[in-house]
């Protein structure tokens, strides 16, 4: 069993639409620690990083909205995550935008050199103040976590880059802007889109991931879940829905096989919005999908 560490981050500066900061009250709401613990998991809930109320503001010369609020709040979650796996602890980080995926990963580089992620998503996040259409940070922090992007933001909590373009496996992904597409190409980022999760189906994805990750000699993987890489029918919680999307089920089974697998060695689930969710379905499904990657059995 694991002695669990979980960090709420209430950040909705990555993005426009308001509601996303309150992803953590949701998902505890829906039960989260219950779940842990009826697994057999300790659990210490370190409550809310601070996330400063910040006036919003687009600068036109960086197309980087809230920059500094973005990267002050990340700084803040970068040494809450260091310090929880300086104790000892696996840290369940919980959103908020998926801006915090940056701080995540800054403070998980002070400990692991060569570290695995995985991105269940439907977007890459792999924008730059130049390649991105909105200018909203939280489709930018995998760029960012590969040394890509503004020096504010590549700075957060050492020296950049924090991870590797080959440890990466991008999973879910149905909405690719140009720049990304580059960048993947250009990388060599491996991405299973929602085209192979349907022709392999989520068994096959997921063995191939793991294969992939295991070769890596890895010393950590980080697997990073937005909602949003789930069908907006199953999780409408979310602030850029994007139709086609994989299942519960598929959803469920991809967290089974991670736990099957011994890889992960922190997680985080980001983008419940319950100002847009229906009944607080979307912030019970990352429960529910917690409670599988974290060993969670019928029978
Ligand atoms: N690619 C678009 C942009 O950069 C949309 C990003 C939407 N983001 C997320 N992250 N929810 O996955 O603006
Ligand atoms: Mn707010
Ligand atoms: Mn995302
Ligand atoms: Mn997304």
């Amino acid at each position: 069993m694991k002695s669990i560490s979980l960090i709420g981050v209430p950040m909705d500066l990555g993005q426009m639409r308001r509601g996303v900061d309150m992803g953590p009250s949701a998902i505890r709401y829906a039960g989260v620690v219950e779940r842990l613990e009826n697994i057999g998991h300790t659990v210490r809930d370190r409550g809310d990083v601070l996330i400063e109320a910040a006036e919003r503001v687009q600068d036109p010369s960086t197309n980087l909205r809230n920059l500094k609020a973005v990267a002050k709040g990340n700084t803040e979650l970068a040494i809450t995550v260091d310090k929880v796996i300086t104790e000892g602890d696996f840290p369940l980080v919980l959103g908020g935008d998926h801006s915090i995926a940056m701080g995540t990963i800054a403070g998980l580089a002070r400990h692991y050199s060569n570290l695995g992620i995985i991105w269940y998503d439907a977007h890459g996040d792999l924008n730059t103040g130049e390649t991105s259409p909105s200018g909203n940070i939280h489709g930018m922090p995998l760029a960012v976590s590969l040394g890509i992007g503004h020096p504010t933001l590549t700075s957060i909590h050492g020296d950049s880059p924090k991870i590797k373009p080959e440890n990466i496996v991008i999973i879910g992904a149905r909405s690719l802007d140009e720049g990304e597409r580059t960048l993947i190409k250009e990388k060599g980022i491996k991405v299973y889109t929602m085209h192979e999760v349907d022709r392999l189906g989520m068994t096959q994805v997921m063995d191939e991931t793991i294969s992939y990750l295991k070769e890596k000699n890895l010393d950590g993987v980080h697997l990073s879940l937005d909602l949003d890489a789930l069908d907006p029918q199953e999780a409408p919680g979310v602030g850029t829905p994007v139709p086609g999307g994989a299942t519960y089920r598929e959803s469920h089974l991809a967290m089974e096989m991670l736990e099957e697998s011994k890889l992960i060695t922190s997680a985080e689930f980001v983008e419940v919005n319950p100002i847009l969710d229906e009944k607080n379905k979307t912030a019970a499904t990352a429960v529910a999908l917690i409670g599988s990657l974290f060993g969670e059995k019928l029978l």
